[in-house]
C-alpha cells in the first residue's frame, strides 16, 4: 500500500486545489492530507481563511481522492509525519518547489506537481469583492 501525503490550507475549496489532490492520489493507494490549522494559517502563512478548520476538514473529506485528513500545526511536522504515517510519497504544488526536498533524507519521494492556473483563493476572494462592489446587494432590482 503506496502512502502519500500533500499539506495545505484548502480554503474555498476549487478545483485547482481538487487537480491536485487527485493527481496526489494517483502517485499512491492512499492520501493523508495535512490540513493548515486556524492557528498555523493566521501565526506562519498570514492566511485568515473564510472556513474555518472543521469546516475545510469536512470538506476535504467529502473528496474521493482524499483518505484521512489530520492537522498541520508547525512546519517541523513533515519529518515526523514521514515516519509515523509511514508515507512513501510527499506532493505538493511546484509553487514549494525546491522548498521540500530534505524530506528525500526521511526516505520519501518528493513531488512538485504543476499549479493549476488562473485559480487561487485570493483571485476569488478579489473578484467576490469586485462584484459586490460594482453590484451592492442593497440596490438589486426585484
Ligand atoms: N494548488 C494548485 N493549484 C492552484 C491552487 C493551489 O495546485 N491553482 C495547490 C497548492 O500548490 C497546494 C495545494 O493546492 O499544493 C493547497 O494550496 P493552498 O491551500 O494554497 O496551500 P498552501 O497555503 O500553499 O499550504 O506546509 C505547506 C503549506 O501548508 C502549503
Amino acid at each position: 500500500m503506496k502512502r502519500v501525503i500533500t499539506y495545505g490550507t484548502f480554503d474555498l475549496l476549487h478545483y485547482g486545489h481538487i487537480n491536485l489532490l487527485r493527481r496526489a492520489k494517483e502517485r499512491g493507494d492512499y492520501l493523508i492530507v495535512a490540513l493548515s490549522t486556524d492557528e498555523f494559517n493566521w501565526n506562519e502563512k498570514q492566511k485568515k481563511c473564510y472556513f474555518k478548520y472543521q469546516q475545510r476538514k469536512t470538506l476535504l473529506e467529502a473528496i474521493r481522492y482524499v483518505d484521512l485528513v489530520i492537522p498541520e500545526t508547525c512546519w517541523e511536522q513533515k519529518k515526523t509525519d514521514i515516519h509515523e504515517y509511514h508515507i512513501d510519497t510527499f506532493v505538493i504544488g511546484d509553487d514549494w518547489k525546491g522548498k521540500f526536498d530534505f524530506l528525500k533524507d526521511e526516505g520519501a519521494e518528493v513531488v512538485y506537481l504543476s499549479r493549476t492556473p488562473e485559480i487561487s483563493t485570493t483571485d476569488i476572494k478579489m473578484n467576490l469583492a469586485k462584484h459586490e462592489e460594482e453590484n451592492p446587494a442593497g440596490s438589486r432590482k426585484n
